[in-house]
C-alpha cells in the first residue's frame, strides 16, 4: 500500500550525518521507502493512507547491533552482594556470574525464556528500536544454544522487530569442559556451528576474546569454521586488556569488533583496512565502572565506523533503553549527538551486513523509521531515559505510538 507522511523533519543520516531536510515528506510503498525530500518537491501520488506527522523529526528506526537479550533469570541480588562489599572471586567461587546465567538458562523452557525475552524486546521497541541483534552464549551445549538461537529467531517472527541472530557458542567455558578448552572449541567449530547454521539459526558468529575466555588462536579457530559456512563474524574484544583480536577480526573481515576499550593504534588500521565497524558499549563501560576509554579519536582519524549498542545483559549491562547509551555515548565517550545517533542507525546497519537496506531514510532502503516529538535530533542523546512521544513505523506500517498525555 502507498502511503504519504508529510509535515515533519528528516534526519536520514545519509554519510553519517544528520543531512536533515527540513519540511519534508515520505512516500512508502509497501516496506519501502518509494520517497523522501522537501515537501514542496513531493511528487503527485494516488496514496491509499495520508499521515500528518504533526512537524516531528524523523530518524531512521535505531537499531541495537549488540544484545545477549535472551537469557534466564537476572543478577539483580549479585549486584546487590557486590555494593555490599562481597568479593566477585567469592560471588563467583559461589556460583555467580555467567555461570549462574548459564543454569538459569538451561533451565528454562523455550518458552519462558522467550517470555522474558519478548518485554525486554519490548522496552526497546517503545524506545524507537526496529532492528536488534541476539546473541546466544548462555547455553554453551547444543540444544541449548538451539534454544536461545530458537527464541531469537521467534521474537522477530512475533514481533515487529526485525532480529538478527548471532552465534556466540564461544562465550566461556561450560562446567562440563572445565580445563578442556581446545575441546570445547573444537565442539563449537566441529559440531555445534554447522548443526545450529544448516537449522536456519544463525546469521553470524560471535566469539569473547580475553584472558578470562578464549585466546586469539581459540578464536581463529572458529572463525575457520564460520568461514566455511560462509557465515560473518564479529567479535568482542579487547574489553578488559589488549589481545589484538580485533586485529585477528579484521584479518577475517569481521562486520564488527565489539568493546575495544584497549585497542591499539594497529588494532585501528586492521580495521579500518578491513571495514570492520567499531561498536562501543557504554553501559557495559558504566556497570563495570571501567576507566580506560576506547580510542574514540583513532577511530575518527583512520575513519573507522562507530555504532554504539546497549550490550544488553544480566552482569555487565542491563540497559533497557539504546536512547540512554547515546546519552553515555556523548558524556562517557565524548561522542557528539551526531556521531551517537550514527552510531545507532547507519553504522549499526554496517555491524550487522544490512548497511544496503537498513540506517539510512533514502528510496528503496526499508521503510523503518520513528517520528520523535522532538525540537531537533541532538535532543535523542540528551535526554536521560523517560519516553519521548513518538510514533515508531515498521516496513511502513506503524507499530508503536507512545504519547504522553
Ligand atoms: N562481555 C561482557 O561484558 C558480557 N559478555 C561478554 O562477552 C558479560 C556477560 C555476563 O556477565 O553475563
Ligand atoms: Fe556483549
Amino acid at each position: 500500500m502507498k502511503r504519504v507522511w508529510r509535515n515533519c523533519h528528516a534526519a536520514t543520516m545519509r554519510g553519517g550525518e544528520y543531512s536533515a531536510i527540513e519540511r519534508a515528506a515520505l512516500v512508502t510503498q509497501g516496506s519501502r521507502i518509494e520517497w523522501i525530500g522537501p515537501q514542496d518537491a513531493l511528487p503527485r501520488a494516488d496514496a491509499a493512507e495520508e499521515h500528518d506527522l504533526g512537524g516531528a523529526w524523523v530518524t531512521p528506526g535505531l537499531i541495537d547491533c549488540h544484545t545477549h537479550l535472551v537469557f534466564g533469570g537476572n543478577r539483580s541480588q549479585e549486584f546487590e552482594q557486590r555494593l555490599q562489599g562481597v568479593d566477585y572471586a567469592v560471588i563467583a567461587a559461589q556460583g555467580g556470574g555467567i555461570a549462574s546465567t548459564v543454569r538459569a538458562t538451561r533451565q528454562a523452557t523455550e518458552q519462558a525464556l522467550y517470555a522474558s525475552a519478548r518485554k525486554r524486546a519490548l522496552h526497546l521497541l517503545r524506545d524507537g528500536v526496529t532492528t536488534l541483534e541476539v546473541k546466544s552464549g548462555y547455553g554453551l551445549d547444543l540444544p541449548n544454544e538451539r534454544k536461545m538461537l530458537r527464541v531469537a529467531r521467534r521474537l522477530g517472527q512475533t514481533l515487529p522487530l526485525t532480529v538478527r541472530a548471532t552465534c556466540l557458542a564461544a562465550h566461556a567455558l561450560p562446567p562440563a569442559f572445565a580445563g578442556r578448552a581446545d575441546d570445547y572449541i573444537e565442539e563449537v567449530a566441529r559440531r555445534m556451528l554447522p548443526v545450529l547454521a544448516a537449522e536456519g539459526l544463525v546469521d553470524a558468529v560471535d566469539a569473547f576474546c580475553e584472558h578470562l575466555a578464549f585466546s586469539p588462536a581459540q578464536v581463529e579457530r572458529v572463525f575457520q569454521a564460520a568461514a566455511h559456512l560462509g557465515l560473518p563474524v564479529k567479535l568482542h574484544a579487547e574489553q578488559l586488556s589488549s589481545l589484538h583480536g580485533a586485529s585477528l577480526a579484521a584479518r577475517y573481515g569481521a562486520l564488527s569488533a565489539d568493546h575495544l576499550e584497549y585497542l591499539t593504534e594497529a588494532d585501528v588500521l586492521a580495521m579500518a583496512a578491513a571495514g570492520t565497524v567499531a561498536v562501543l558499549l557504554p553501559g557495559a563501560f558504566y556497570a563495570l565502572r571501567e576507566t580506560q576509554l576506547p580510542p574514540v579519536d583513532l577511530l575518527r582519524r583512520h575513519g573507522v565506523p562507530i555504532a554504539i549498542a546497549s550490550d544488553l545483559n544480566p552482569g555487565t549491562s542491563p540497559a533497557l533503553s539504546l536512547r540512554l547509551m547515546l546519552s553515555m555515548a556523548c558524556t562517557l565517550f565524548r561522542l557528539t549527538p551526531q556521531e551517537a545517533l550514527a552510531g545507532a542507525t547507519v553504522h549499526a546497519a554496517r555491524a550487522l551486513g544490512l548497511q544496503g537496506t537498513h540506517g539510512v531514510l533514502a528510496p528503496d532502503m526499508t521503510a523503518d523509521f520513528v517520528a520523535w516529538d522532538i525540537s531537533h535530533p541532538a535532543e535523542l542523546a540528551y535526554w536521560m531515559g523517560g519516553e519521548l512521544p513518538k510514533r515508531v513505523i515498521r516496513h511502513g506500517e506503524q507499530v508503536c505510538t507512545t504519547a504522553l498525555e
